[in-house]
C-alpha cells in the first residue's frame, strides 16, 4: 500500500533519481489543499450508510431482477452480502482519497474481484452500476457548499470520481 508520498519515492528510487522539482510541486499542492481532502473523506465517511442504502435502493429499482427469485441478491443472505460489498468498495475509495493514491483500493479490494464475482455468478455490470450511483451521491455530498468555505475543489473531485470509476471498471 502506497500513499502519494511513498509513491513518488518508489518511482524515484526505481529510476535511481532524487525526487524531482515537479514531484515536489505536485505534493506541495496536495498538502496545501489537505483540508479539502480531509473534509471530503469526513463527509463521505459520515454519510456512508445513506450512500450505500440509497445506491442499492436505486439499483434494485432499475434492475428488479436482482431481487426477484433466482436473482443474485435474492434472499436476505445475498442482499446482506451485496450491501456489504458496496460498503467495502466505498470504504476503500475513502482510503484512496485519504492517501491520495489508488494502490490501497487496487491491492486490497479490486485485485481479483472480477474473478471472484464471475466464480460466484455475481453480475459485475450491476455492481458497477451500483458503484456509479455511490459516486454521484458521494460527489454531491463532498461538493455541497452549505456550511463550508467555498473554494476550487475541481481537481480533487476529479480525483475522487476517478477512484469510483476505477472500482466500477474493475468489475463492470
Ligand atoms: C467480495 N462478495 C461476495 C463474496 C466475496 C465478495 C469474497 C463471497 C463470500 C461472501 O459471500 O461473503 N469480499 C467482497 C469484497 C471484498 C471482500 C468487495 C474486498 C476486500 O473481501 N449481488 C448482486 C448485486 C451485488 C451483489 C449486483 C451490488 O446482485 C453482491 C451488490 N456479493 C454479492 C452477493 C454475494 C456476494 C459475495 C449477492 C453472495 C453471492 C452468493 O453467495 O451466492
Amino acid at each position: 500500500m502506497l500513499d502519494a508520498f511513498t509513491k513518488v519515492v518508489a518511482q524515484a528510487d526505481t529510476r535511481g533519481a532524487f525526487v524531482s522539482d515537479a514531484q515536489i510541486d505536485a505534493l506541495k499542492a496536495m498538502v496545501a489543499d489537505g483540508n479539502k481532502r480531509m473534509d471530503t473523506v469526513n463527509r463521505i465517511t459520515a454519510n456512508s450508510s445513506a450512500i450505500v442504502a440509497n445506491a442499492a435502493r436505486s439499483l434494485f429499482d432499475e434492475q428488479p431482477q436482482l431481487i426477484a427469485p433466482g436473482g443474485n441478491a435474492y434472499t436476505h443472505r445475498r442482499m446482506a452480502a451485496c450491501l456489504r460489498d458496496m460498503e467495502i468498495v466505498l470504504r476503500y475509495v475513502t482510503y484512496a482519497i485519504f492517501t491520495g493514491d489508488s494502490s490501497v483500493l487496487d491491492d486490497r479490494c479490486l485485485n481479483g474481484l472480477r474473478e471472484t464475482y464471475s466464480a460466484l455468478g455475481v453480475p459485475g455490470g450491476s455492481v458497477a452500476a451500483g458503484v456509479a450511483k455511490m459516486k454521484d451521491a458521494a460527489l454531491a455530498i463532498a461538493n455541497d457548499t452549505n456550511g463550508i468555505t467555498r473554494g476550487d475543489c475541481s481537481s480533487l473531485m476529479a480525483e475522487v470520481a476517478g477512484y469510483f470509476d476505477r472500482a466500477a471498471a474493475a468489475v463492470g
